[in-house]
């Protein structure tokens, strides 16, 4: 049988009434020394009350909410006899300041940064401004022990959605993120939380030079963690081929007064959009997504083709429905009248959903190739660029011909590099020939 020791709050430094914000054992609990117990937050400081000695929590004497000074009692521990440490008790007189050195916050938080192997008595670290803290690149909310929890477990704490007061991540909040990446895991059966990569420094930029803080809007940093998701959790391949586009754009100017009669604007990407939908019904895996489980693909009877487009507040991707059932005609009126609500910002939910295959294209602005991330849970993408006039050989000669650059990237869990390449041949091949599409 053990004896009852009470744990006493120690000398803190210079605070008073202090709130008890978060208890973290149970009773029946067992600690070891330097466990911590509670946290407390002052108006400068969160500080966590480790335990001065080994045992079983007994009682608990504080609730949440509470406001504690030097001296009060925190728990009871039963403690064996021949495992009582010689931690001194808070309660031993002059022995309390060297197990809670007076230590101000800021240089509390310091001396424990990672990797500093062993935590003092009180850890302590200041209050970030909140509630910012949870904004991408900003410095997340979590006592120290929370930090070290999320350090252990490689949790990127800034991806963990906290439940405690002003936007604090608790320890149950690091938990149940690493339950829910279990859960999802990846289809090959490894959690993404595996994935640790060591954090970026934080640089004071204003050192070298007059900087400026721009907050990211909504929209960019949606599509920041979704872009994030495609290309840690997709094996990206981009195959690039060129479509000889000379006589898509002769027919392309020839009707462009007729389409702008109906007040149409009919650029390269309608075309792009239908030649798509024909080679995606020869190609049904390129119009598909691999299910939870990564073990079956699940193929997709329609054609909703996603459409980038660029506003001055970040990508959105508006999905063009049924394209494959379409004309040119309404696909340009469609794209068109799409665009303009997206740099509206009048889209709604229903036209951003339930794409099956997307298209970014760059080729109004310039550029020759570049590799567009694969739009999870889609498994391809294609990205257009610039068309430009080359020198292709025919025959004895060269002749001039328009080529149009194409990048597209894939998933390569279910897309094979020859599959990928046989898919942009007859891309180009419907492009070349527009009279393909009829057959
Ligand atoms: N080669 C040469 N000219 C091209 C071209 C190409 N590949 N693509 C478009 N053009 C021309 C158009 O024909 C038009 O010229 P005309 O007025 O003479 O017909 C001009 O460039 C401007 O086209 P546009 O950009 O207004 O229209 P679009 O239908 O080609 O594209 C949209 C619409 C919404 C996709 C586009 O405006 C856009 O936002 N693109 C950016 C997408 C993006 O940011 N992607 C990056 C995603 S990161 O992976």
């Amino acid at each position: 049988m053990g004896v009852a020791k009470e744990v006493l709050l120690p000398d803190i430094g210079d605070f008073e009434n202090v709130e008890v914000i978060e208890i973290l054992v149970s009773v029946g609990d067992r600690v070891a020394v330097d466990d911590s117990l509670i946290v407390l937050e002052s108006d400068k400081a969160t500080m966590e009350i480790p335990s001065p000695f080994a045992g079983v929590v007994r009682e608990i004497r504080v609730s949440q909410g509470d406001l504690v000074s030097r001296g009060a009692l925190i728990a009871i521990l039963e403690v064996e006899e021949a495992i009582e440490t010689t931690a001194p008790l808070p309660s031993e007189g002059p022995q309390l300041s060297a197990a809670a050195p007076e230590t101000a916050p800021d240089e509390a938080e310091a001396a424990h940064r990672p990797p500093e192997p062993e935590p003092p008595p009180a850890e302590a670290e200041t209050i970030q401004p909140l509630p910012g803290s949870q904004e991408p690149g900003g410095k997340p909310h979590a006592s120290p022990s929370v930090r070290r929890l999320a350090r252990e477990l490689g949790v990127d704490l800034r991806l963990v959605a906290p439940t405690g007061r002003k936007g604090r991540a608790r320890k149950d909040d690091v938990q149940a993120y690493v339950k829910g990446m279990l859960a999802k895991g990846t289809s090959a059966g490894v959690p993404i939380a595996g994935v640790s990569v060591a954090a970026a420094p934080e640089i004071d930029f204003s050192k070298y030079g007059p900087t400026e803080v721009q907050a990211l809007h909504r929209i960019r940093r949606l599509s920041a963690a979704n872009l994030h998701r495609s290309w840690v959790t997709v094996p990206h391949v981009t195959q690039f081929d060129e479509a000889d586009v000379t006589d898509l754009d002769a027919f392309r100017t020839r009707e462009k007064p007729s389409a702008e009669s109906r007040g149409i604007k009919l650029t390269f990407l309608p075309f792009v959009v239908k030649a798509c939908a024909a080679a995606l019904k020869e190609f049904p895996h390129f119009n598909s997504s691999l299910d939870r489980t990564g073990e079956n693909l699940i193929l997709k009877r329609y054609v909703h083709i996603g459409v980038a487009v660029d506003t001055p507040n970040g990508l959105v991707v508006p999905v063009v429905r049924d394209a494959d059932q379409k004309g040119l005609f309404q696909l340009a009126e469609e794209i068109q009248e799409l665009s303009e609500r997206a740099r509206d910002r009048k889209l709604r939910l229903e036209d951003l959903e339930g794409g099956s295959f997307s298209i970014s294209s760059l080729g109004g602005i310039g550029g020759t190739f570049f590799t567009p991330i694969v739009n999870h849970p889609e498994v391809a993408v294609l990205g257009v660029s610039r068309m430009e006039w080359k020198a292709i050989r025919r025959g004895d000669g060269f002749v001039p011909r328009l080529m149009l650059p194409l990048s597209l990237s894939y998933d390569h869990r279910v897309i094979d590099g020859a599959d990928a390449v046989r898919f942009t041949r007859r891309l180009a091949a419907f492009l070349s020939d527009l009279r393909l599409l009829l057959l």
